[in-house]
């Protein structure tokens, strides 16, 4: 019944707790002031721009998007394909309320979106939605022939007019390209770790040493 529906949250995810919160937007912002003054960047900062001789503050060009969080399952209330069917597993349940340790090992930049990529433990795998990858092959077709888990993600700001569900799919973009071997058009070593370009606008920066934040596993509604 409507009762039963109404139950079901926005999404489901891990939600870091607030001391990380912080340390990880500082960290986030930091990266975006270094990267905005390297000359490969600036070489290709028409990707941003889509003109040339505009500069770009990337620090700005994001908006945040509050609560920092890695979206296990997007259920839009119930309407969302099988919100229900995830909302009564067993991990789900057994595991709500539970505190998790995640690995953030990458940070990424696109024109669209600016996020960290969340490496998950087979324990934060029963979390993940079988065919989270899957859902995304209309947007970025090899999805689906990626690992379980290649789109956790903590999305960190958005561009104007972009939506957060974006940072999962520039991430994925981003991982399809690393599988195909394609190689990578530039790599700059820098303080945090090395620094990727994949042309059009996509950064990836992994990191030296991984991001652990402690996040609680829960539910959100709006
Ligand atoms: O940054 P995110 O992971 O992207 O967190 C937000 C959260 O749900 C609330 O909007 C994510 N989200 C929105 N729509 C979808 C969708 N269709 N599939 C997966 N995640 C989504 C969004």
């Amino acid at each position: 019944g409507p009762l039963e529906e109404m139950s079901i949250p926005l999404f489901f995810g891990f939600f870091l707790l607030s001391s990380i919160q912080d340390k990880i937007r500082c960290t986030s912002m930091d990266f975006l002031k270094t990267l905005d003054t390297l000359e490969p960047f600036k070489t290709h900062m028409t990707d941003f721009t889509g003109k040339p001789d505009k500069e770009v503050d990337l620090e700005q060009y994001f908006k945040a998007t509050g609560t920092l969080h890695c979206t296990t399952k997007y259920c839009n209330y119930g309407k969302a394909e099988g919100a229900k069917e995830y909302a009564q597993k067993q991990a789900v349940k057994d595991l709500y309320g539970s505190t998790f340790e995640l690995a953030l090992g990458a940070l990424f930049v696109t024109p669209r979106t600016v996020g960290a990529r969340v490496s998950l433990t087979e324990e934060q795998l029963l979390l993940w939605p079988d065919d989270a990858e899957k859902e995304a092959e209309s947007s970025v077709p090899a999805a689906a022939s990626l690992p379980l888990g290649s789109r956790a993600h903590i999305t960190l700001g958005c561009a104007e007019g972009v939506e957060p569900v974006q940072t999962g799919l520039d991430l994925l973009d981003i991982l399809a390209l690393q599988q195909e071997g394609q190689k990578a058009e530039l790599v700059v070593e820098m303080e945090l770790g090395s620094l990727t370009y994949y042309g059009e606008g996509r950064w990836l920066l992994l990191l030296r040493e991984p991001i652990c934040a402690l996040a609680c596993f829960s539910s959100y509604y709006k």
